[in-house]
């Protein structure tokens, strides 16, 4: 059986839309596709905020991608917003925040991209650059133009097999305190953390600053091997959860 990887939505007001509801729940077309390429069933979960439902969806996937968007609101790691900062939607950043918490309880992996990166530092304890300039590049997304080098032994160098990836760049704002319990694993030549991933083991939870579903497009070899990595490891078996189940065939008896 493939594994079912659910992609967390974001909203998107319609401007065209003169007739229905212009709120749409959405997620790029290409995310979808890497997925599918990747020999993984997409599923797309629509923006909520009952924590309950959030995590009774986790527990039905295998695995979840937190996609690009907009800015996290600096409130979540504890700081004024700046000028530079752009609109947020903290209605999306909750959601990002209970579907990592969920998938932390469930040991599901979890793959955040650009946005996604973020909101896995600040859901655990770090904090970001409100705006570095240098990482919007003039070239079409489909191009890859940064130079990013990997950690040996890293989550990315084992699935590309290689030290150093050539990337696409769209993102003002990235990671400046990392949050405990994860690694940087990618960086550009000015020392820009351009990934991470999880140390707990037992835990994937990995996150990239670039946007390898638009390369894998592109058969980009090194974005096709993340979301092969990816999974891949949603398909294996998760170790059972001994520590959680006795609590709730308790409450189920209670209930
Ligand atoms: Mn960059």
């Amino acid at each position: 059986m493939k594994p079912i990887i659910g992609i967390a939505a974001n909203l998107l007001a319609d401007r065209h839309e003169r007739v229905k509801n212009p709120v749409k729940h959405a997620v790029e077309q290409d995310y979808v596709q890497a997925i599918r390429q990747a020999g993984g069933i997409p599923v797309v979960i629509p923006v909520q905020a009952d924590c309950e439902a959030i995590r009774q969806i986790a527990a039905r996937v295998d695995g979840i991608i937190l996609i690009g968007g907009s800015d996290i609101n600096p409130v979540l790691y504890r700081q004024k917003s700046s000028k530079t900062s752009g609109r947020v939607y903290p209605l999306v950043d909750q959601f990002y925040l209970d579907l990592i918490q969920a998938a932390d309880e469930l040991q599901l992996p979890v793959l955040g991209i650009c946005k996604g990166l973020q909101a896995l530092n600040v859901a655990f304890g770090g904090t970001l650059h409100q705006h570095l300039p240098a990482h919007v590049q003039d070239k079409p997304m489909q191009q890859a133009t940064h130079r990013v080098l990997l950690k040996e032994g890293s989550v990315l160098e084992q699935a590309v097999q290689d030290r150093e990836i050539l990337v696409n760049s769209f993102h003002h704002q990235a990671i400046r305190d990392l949050a405990a319990g994860f690694d940087a694993i990618a960086f550009d030549p000015d020392g820009v953390i351009e990934g991470i991933q999880r140390t707990e083991p037992g835990s994937w939870m990995t996150g990239v600053q670039w946007h390898p579903e638009i390369l894998a497009r592109h058969r980009d070899s090194a974005s096709c091997a993340l979301f092969r990595a990816f999974v891949t490891r949603c398909a294996e078996p998760r170790k059972p959860q001994q520590d959680v189940a006795p609590e709730q065939q308790r409450q189920k008896r209670r209930g």
